[in-house]
C-alpha cells in the first residue's frame, strides 16, 4: 500500500518553483507530505484535466495552486474537484502578481478558491493553511502547528538589535 500523500501543490510553471517551494518548505516542517506537479491550465490543459478530476480519488485532501499573470490555475482545478483549492498568484513580471491576484481572488460565486498573498509569503501560508484544515482531523498534526506557532512567537525579539 503506497503512503497517503494528502496535499497536491500544482504550479503554470517550472518558474514558478521558486515561490511554490516555500509552500513545499513549509510543509516539510510541519511533516505534511506533498506532491509537487507541474500543471498548466494553458499549455497542458489536459494534464489539468486529468489531475483536478483525478485528485479526490488519488488520496488528495487539498490542492495547494500556484499561478502567474492570467491565473486560470487555481478556479479551473477548483471547477472541476470539490476538494479544497488554496491559490496562490505568483508574482509576474509585468504586473508584479497584481494580474495574478485578481485572476485568482475574484471567482464567481459557487466555485471558492481560498486565495493568498502575492509571491513567497502567499505560498509559505498556503503550506500553513493546508496544515491547518487538515489539523481539523490529525491531532499530532495540530500538535506541530501548535509549536510552530509558538515557536515563532518565541522567536520575536522584544527589542530591535
Ligand atoms: C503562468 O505563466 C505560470 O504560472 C507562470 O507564472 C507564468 C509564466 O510562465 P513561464 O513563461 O515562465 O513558463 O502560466
Amino acid at each position: 500500500m503506497s503512503a497517503v500523500v494528502p496535499v497536491a501543490i500544482i504550479m503554470g510553471s517550472q518558474s514558478d518553483w521558486p515561490t511554490m517551494g516555500k509552500a513545499a518548505e513549509m510543509l516539510d516542517k510541519l511533516g505534511v507530505a506533498y506532491d509537487a506537479r507541474i500543471v498548466s491550465a494553458h499549455r497542458t490543459p489536459e494534464r489539468m484535466v486529468d489531475f483536478a478530476k483525478g485528485a479526490a480519488d488519488e488520496g488528495f485532501k487539498v490542492v495547494i495552486a500556484g499561478a502567474g499573470g492570467a491565473a486560470h490555475l487555481p478556479g479551473m482545478v477548483a471547477a472541476l474537484t470539490h476538494l479544497p483549492v488554496l491559490g496562490v498568484p505568483v508574482q509576474s513580471k509585468a504586473l508584479s502578481g497584481q494580474d495574478s491576484l485578481l485572476s485568482i481572488v475574484q471567482m464567481p460565486a459557487g466555485i471558492p478558491v481560498g486565495t493568498l498573498a502575492i509571491g513567497e509569503a502567499g505560498a509559505a501560508n498556503a503550506g500553513l493553511l493546508a496544515a491547518a484544515i487538515l489539523a481539523t482531523t490529525d491531532e499530532g498534526l495540530a500538535e506541530r502547528l501548535k509549536a510552530f506557532r509558538a515557536a515563532q512567537t518565541e522567536s520575536v525579539a522584544i527589542r530591535p538589535s
